[in-house]
């Protein structure tokens, strides 16, 4: 069953990740923000008390849009150019965040850590039990991962939004791609995209030694 027109349907968010990806392995910036701007409002469809997660992740979109749409926009273009026009100018702080708090390398890296968070959690919702807790499954998925740069009061707000995540099956009908059986075939379909950029995007910092920018 197709999701009706107009809806938000969570299988175009994970088609932007997809369209993201060039035959020669760069990521477009302009899907990739897309991609991120449709998981905002996901977000936003589970309720209040994921604000507090999307409005700091809705920043750092914006942050990322206004070089994407600004003078330099070409720079931007894809985020092998970006990373390349941003070490070149020296527009990235390396040691402590100074002269440019909200480059684009640091910005992306924070939206980069999140997606790897979001990949966890969907695999985790797609290959659980039927009655598995989506909170348990929120919960280990972001101790994976993004807890890890986060300090004790974000991990604490964190966790108890958790809690007010619907069912397994609801969420999957909030997904909007159909039954639950379809929207577990399309997360199957979906996924690899997401970890291609994730992959592509880890790689490509680690070689510039990007890991861990203030
Ligand atoms: C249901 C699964 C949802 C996955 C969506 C991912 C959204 C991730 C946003 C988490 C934000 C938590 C609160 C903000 C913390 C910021 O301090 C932190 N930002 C992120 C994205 O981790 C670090 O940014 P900063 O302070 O270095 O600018």
């Amino acid at each position: 069953m197709a999701a009706a027109a107009g809806a938000f349907s969570l299988r175009e968010v994970l088609s932007a990740f997809q369209a993201a990806v060039t035959e020669r392995r760069e990521v477009l910036l302009g899907p990739y923000l897309r991609g991120w701007r449709g998981l905002v409002r996901f977000l936003n469809s589970l309720g209040a008390i994921f604000s507090f997660i999307s409005k700091d992740a809705v920043a750092k979109i914006q942050i990322m849009e206004s070089y994407c749409g600004g003078e330099r926009q070409e720079e931007y273009r894809t985020l092998q150019s970006m990373v390349a026009y941003e070490l070149a100018s020296g527009l990235v702080d390396i040691q402590r965040r100074s002269e440019h708090p909200d480059s684009g390398c640091r910005t992306l890296l924070r939206l980069h850590r999140a997606l790897r968070w979001l990949q966890l959690f969907l695999e985790g919702l797609r290959t659980a039990q039927e009655d598995s807790k989506t909170s348990t499954i929120c919960t280990d998925s972001y101790n994976a991962s993004l807890a890890a740069y986060h300090p004790w009061v974000i991990r604490k707000a964190a966790t108890v939004a958790f809690c007010a995540l619907p069912s397994r099956n609801a969420f999957l009908e909030i997904m909007n791609v159909g039954t639950p059986e379809e929207a577990v075939v399309m997360l199957g379909d979906a996924l690899p995209h997401i970890s291609s950029v994730y992959g592509i995007t880890e790689e490509l910092y680690a070689q510039h030694k990007l890991l861990n920018l203030p």
